[in-house]
């Protein structure tokens, strides 16, 4: 019998910087209650999901931002997603910016469960951009000031019947994120990401941009033998257009369902997780093939390395 797993991708269109997070929860929760009457039993929604995409505003004094940051989870203004989704019984992936305890800020998501339990948490692990203001830049992108690399590594929990990993944005587009999760058996691999595009019309999308973003999830999806999905903040903020493309990737590299707006908007597919298994005893059965004596240099170093016998 075959594990089906009601899927959903719960794309946001922008958040203005001075949406309340209550405004934010009430269009996540209303995404629920789509979910909800469409069968859904587990939704991604984005990165930065309760704010605008903040990194884009430079301030000397990082405190000063403490204001875009959750400093518990789930908090006052978070609860009632919290509820609505276990009243549901459906589980949900959420990024937002965390500030902890000690002062240590990270952009995170986490893997809550149907019955509104957090089963998991994830620190984004490749942080794009810049940490200082950079002025010939139209927006500026300061993950690199506001946040520090994640602490997590690449982790999985069991939930709705599989295996789930999370990502977030930049990180769906190294081929080792995915990779690590697959050696640790993931099945479903899901990620929010903000992409700026720098047409801001809100009226197009960059070509490259939307292809980049659906080659990254679709490549890796087919070369781990596992479902991806990746959900967008889109449309233009604060005068910053995000790309949308919203999709869930099968398996086999296609895409079975996307987002057509670039507003909030649920997309839906009823998965079947065991055909994870076809390519996994097949062209990509790892323990048969891989010959990790090979790929030290990918954990060895960072940036690339001519070989000794074609150095100068
Ligand atoms: N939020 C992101 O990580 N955005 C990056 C942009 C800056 C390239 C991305 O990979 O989409």
């Amino acid at each position: 019998m075959s594990r089906i797993v009601n899927l959903g991708a719960a794309q946001m269109g922008p958040i203005a910087p001075d949406e309340t997070r209550e405004s934010c929860v009430k269009r996540l929760i209303d995404m629920i209650k789509q979910a909800s009457s469409r069968g859904c039993q587990f939704v991604v929604f984005p990165e930065l999901a309760l704010t605008t995409f903040f990194p884009r505003y430079y301030e000397e004094d990082i405190t000063k931002m403490d204001h875009w940051y959750e400093t518990e989870m789930p908090n006052n203004a978070t609860r009632p997603l919290f509820e609505a989704a276990a009243e549901a019984g459906i589980g949900f992936y959420l990024g937002y910016a965390e500030l902890t305890p000690e002062g240590r800020r990270f952009n995170t998501a986490i893997l809550v469960d149907g019955n509104g339990k957090i089963n998991g948490k994830y620190r984004k692990v490749h942080l794009p951009g810049h940490s200082e203001y950079e002025p010939q830049r139209p927006f500026q992108h300061l993950e690199k000031r506001y946040f520090e690399p994640g602490d997590l590594g690449f982790g999985v929990w069991r939930q709705n019947e599989s295996i789930i990993g999370m990502a977030i944005c930049n990180d769906r587009r190294w081929p080792e994120t995915y990779r690590v999760m697959s050696l640790k058996g993931a099945e479903i691999i899901v990620l929010g990401y903000n992409t700026p595009d720098l047409n801001t019309s809100g009226k197009e999308q960059n070509h490259l941009r939307m292809f980049h973003n659906h080659l990254t999830l679709q490549s890796n999806a087919y070369m781990n033998g596992c479902w991806v999905i990746g959900t967008a903040k889109a449309g233009v903020e604060d005068g910053c257009m995000l790309i949308g493309g919203s999709c869930i990737v099968q398996p086999s590299g296609e895409i079975v369902a996307q987002a057509a707006t670039l507003e909030d908007e649920l997309v839906a597919f009823a998965a079947d997780i065991d055909i994870c298994n076809m390519p996994k005893e097949t062209i990509f059965n790892f323990a048969r093939h891989r010959r990790v004596e090979h790929y030290t240099n990918i954990t060895g170093q960072t940036g690339a390395e001519l070989p000794d016998h074609l150095k100068l």
